[in-house]
């Protein structure tokens, strides 16, 4: 029986109009068939068609009054997706493109990463469709404070747990706590990624981007190889793509790149991270000002980007790392990456490939890490956080790194040996689908039809 075919044409009726969701769905689907094939349980306890099915799915108003004083009305949501493993958990995403498709989407792929890391986590994904680029720290303020309004009566320590994604870095989280514990008279941990001085974890900034690097390490130490030496393009210039950069260069390799939404830098000597931070982290600058202290480096704005790509993916280099948004690395990239002498591939955005894309990387047997498990350091150090903040410990930097590589290393480990055991050796989308799977879904069955 054709499981994918089957549960896609189901969606597409049920919830329509949800290409990003149908994809991840697919692409989680595609790599189940061995393990549904071979195992009847999951068929008997209607898994599939259960796990697709969000738990829980919240769509609220958010309106707020701008800097000239009209009032603005955004949409919020937050799917609760999966609690099998544990209380939701999963961030929020502040983008234009943001709609029902892309929030489940996400929630749908952090099931999955949250099962692999191996912590009791269940998974969800919230956000709105707001623009926050060239918005005043007031706007941003009003718009947190109304989007917690809603959001409080959803969430709680035990019970959802959201934190940051695309466009909510520690400023969005700090006016949405204020507003949770104002509204609930209560100071816990309803929310990760909170700044170090009430409540935060060391680490948790850097983790995704660490840990994505970490994790491509890992994939090469199990070849006799690593990153020292290597060239890297990085996509992306926020939180991910920063730290992914940071720990590049700590691990020996050079980054050649990032990107913005407007346009990419190349810089052959390597980007200068203190730089980015300052432009991305401090002054939420464009990219172009990068030239400003590097008139040598090349920026190349969107409007010229190849028809069919990035302008990212299209330089020499050993490995990339695309760390931006979904669907950032098209088949024609891909194509150009390998033709470049590309041979690694570690996502630290959420379904950053194409589905083509992708299945150009497996036929040139590319080292792969895919998303779900080369970026799940950003919310395995979220849990960490957690448990600090119930334990009302605070661990140092050391000690949370320390974990950080143990999980990434244990999620390599994992997804490696189950890629072994259903026949595909090194094939990691297939070994990390099934190994979150497996663990989701048994927990499923044990408690029962709920
Ligand atoms: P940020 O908002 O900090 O940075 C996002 C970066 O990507 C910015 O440079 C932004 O450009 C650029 N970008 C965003 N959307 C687009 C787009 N549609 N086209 C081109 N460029 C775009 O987000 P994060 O770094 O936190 O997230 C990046 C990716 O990593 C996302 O896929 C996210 O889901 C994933 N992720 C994040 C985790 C985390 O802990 N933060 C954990 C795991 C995954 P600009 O500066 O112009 O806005
Ligand atoms: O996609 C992700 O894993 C995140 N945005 C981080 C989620 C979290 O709860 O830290």
């Amino acid at each position: 029986m054709n499981y994918t075919h089957e549960t896609i044409s189901h969606l597409k009726r049920s919830s329509p109009a949800q290409a990003e969701f149908y994809q991840a769905v697919e692409e989680v689907l595609t790599s189940l068939a061995p393990i549904l094939e071979s195992n009847s349980k999951y068929r008997e306890e209607a898994i599939i068609q259960r796990i697709v099915e969000p738990e829980r799915q919240i769509m609220f108003r958010v309106p707020w009054v701008d800097d000239q004083g009209n009032i603005q009305v955004n949409k919020g949501y937050r799917v609760e997706f999966n609690s099998a493993l544990g209380p939701y958990k999963g961030g929020l995403r502040f983008h234009p493109s943001v709609n029902a498709s892309i929030i489940k989407f996400l929630g749908f792929e952090q099931i999955f990463k949250n099962a692999l890391t191996g912590l009791p986590i269940g998974g969800g994904k919230g956000g709105a469709n707001f623009i926050p680029n060239g918005k005043s720290n007031g706007e941003i303020m009003r718009f947190c404070q109304s989007f917690m309004s809603e959001l409080y009566r959803h969430i709680g320590p035990h019970v959802d747990v959201p934190a940051g994604d695309i466009g909510v870095g520690a400023r969005e989280i700090g006016y949405m706590f204020g507003q949770y514990k104002r509204l609930t008279g209560r100071y816990e941990g309803a929310l990760t990624g909170k700044s170090l001085l009430w409540g935060g974890s060391l680490m948790r900034k850097e983790a995704t981007g660490y840990g994505t690097v970490y994790f491509a390490n890992y994939m090469l130490n199990d070849k006799g190889d690593s990153l020292h030496g290597k060239k890297c393009l990085v996509s992306g210039a926020g939180n991910v793509a920063i730290y992914a950069i940071e720990k590049l260069y700590q691990l020996g390799a050079t980054p050649l790149s990032c990107s913005d939404s407007r346009g990419t830098i190349y810089h052959d000597e390597g980007i200068d991270v203190k730089l980015l931070k300052r432009l991305k982290e401090v002054k939420r600058d464009s990219l172009i000002h990068y030239l400003d202290a590097y008139p040598s480096a090349k920026y190349t704005p969107v409007s010229d980007y190849p028809t069919d790509g990035h302008a990212v993916w299209r330089y020499k280099a050993d490995a990339a790392f695309p760390c931006a948004t979904q669907n950032e690395l098209t088949e024609q990239d891909v194509v150009a990456l390998i033709n470049n002498g590309c041979t690694l591939v570690s996502e630290g955005a959420n379904m950053p490939t194409t589905r083509e894309a992708i299945n150009v990387l497996l036929e040139a047997n590319i080292t792969y890490g895919p998303g779900k498990a080369a970026n799940a350091g950003g919310v395995a150090t979220s849990q960490l956080e957690m448990a600090q903040n119930a334990s009302m410990q605070r661990w140092t930097f050391n000690t949370v790194d320390e974990q950080l590589q143990r999980i990434m290393k244990n999620i390599f480990t994992n997804a490696n040996e189950v890629s072994k055991e259903f026949g595909q050796p090194g094939n990691l989308i297939l070994g990390a689908n099934i190994a979150g799977f497996r663990r989701v879904a048994d927990a499923m069955i044990e408690q029962g039809v709920v």
